[in-house]
């Protein structure tokens, strides 16, 4: 099945546009079980579920209008940069009414290319602003798979709290969705701690097929990866965070160990990331809570409860702490 052909099973009546625009928000995910790798590179279907926490003071704003002529994409009231207007576009192109252009206006709450996937609210968020410009009405199950046809980690991000996104068995992607999980967490909190907010050396996009096709370690990812969402899935439902801080770390440095051996190696990592982890052990050693987590770049993502804020802020004074069920 193209894309294409998917987006006409989900959307059979292709509406003219019902309002002048459709303007729609999606927070920034983070995973704890990870997702990487797919089996379907044009449908992006992956090799593993995955889970995530959403943080709803972090995302994009997106308004989108048909207009005539060439789409014109802005970022943060600029111009789009070429590569993101492309692509962006490309994914426009599977909902373009003949002859038709799109005016997109993003704005991220995130620096682009952080570390903190701005991809994932972003194509939520365009999804969410499609539907209301041509009045889809269509369930957040089936806006979760349109946004995930644009980046993989957007289908979860359509959810507030916890998301899961299912691997799906079918070859036509329409099992293979996020769906929200209905726990809720006050005392949980969620740090961001920047090392290094440079492009990254690779995109997360290659660096997974390349992993795919050449780590010898991959082999064992997605039958680990399965079970991490299980394992984290009963941790959240008892809010246990030693054991949910447990799986995501174990998860984390699992996933960047199949990156180290891709050959050749996607290394994320710098000096100061390492620093980090060793870091959080310590204090770990000296009994304050405290996990982390990592994506396809330098940066930590720190987990702990309210309780422990105070102890790792002090030994991270430049942590940006969020609380995802405020
Ligand atoms: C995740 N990452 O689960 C994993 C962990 C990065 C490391 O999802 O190719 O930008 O657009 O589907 O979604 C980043 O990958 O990749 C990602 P595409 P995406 O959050």
């Amino acid at each position: 099945m193209t894309p294409h052909e998917f987006v006409r099973r989900l959307i059979p009546h292709r509406n003219a546009p019902q309002v002048q625009h459709g303007q729609a928000w999606a927070p920034v995910n983070i995973a704890l079980a990870k997702y990487w790798g797919k089996r379907d590179t044009a449908l992006n279907l992956p090799q593993n579920s995955s889970l995530s926490i959403s943080l709803p003071q972090l995302g994009t704003d997106t308004r989108v209008t048909l207009i005539e002529g060439a789409d014109r994409i802005t970022l943060n009231g600029q111009p789009a940069p070429q590569a993101f207007a492309q692509r962006l576009s490309r994914f426009l192109d599977l909902f373009r009414p003949e002859g038709m252009g799109f005016a997109v206006e993003t704005h991220n709450s995130v620096p682009t290319a952080a570390g903190l996937a701005s991809s994932a609210s972003g194509f939520a968020a365009l999804v969410k602003a499609l539907d209301q410009l041509f009045d889809w009405r269509l369930s957040a199950q089936k806006l979760s798979m349109l946004a995930r046809l644009g980046s993989g980690s957007a289908s979860r991000s359509l959810f507030n709290g916890f998301a899961l996104w299912h691997r799906g068995q079918q070859t036509d992607g329409l099992d293979s969705y996020a769906e929200p999980i209905d726990i809720q967490w006050p005392d949980l909190r969620i740090g961001l701690l920047e090392i290094d907010t440079g492009t990254k050396p690779i995109s997360s996009t290659a660096g997974m097929q390349q992993t795919v096709a050449t780590c010898p370690l991959y082999r064992a990812w997605p039958e680990f990866a399965e079970a991490s969402v299980q394992a984290q899935l009963a941790a959240i439902t008892a809010r246990d965070l030693p054991q949910l801080g447990d799986l995501a770390e174990h998860n984390a440095l699992t996933m960047h160990a199949t990156m180290i051996a891709t050959h050749p190696s996607v290394l994320y990592w710098t000096a100061d990331s390492v620093s980090a982890m060793q870091q959080i052990w310590a204090l770990r050693q000296q009994g304050v809570g405290v996990w982390f987590t990592m994506d396809a770049g330098p940066n930590l993502k720190l987990l702990f409860e309210k309780t422990d804020q105070r102890a790792v802020e002090a030994t991270f004074p430049t942590l940006k702490t969020l609380v995802p069920f405020g």
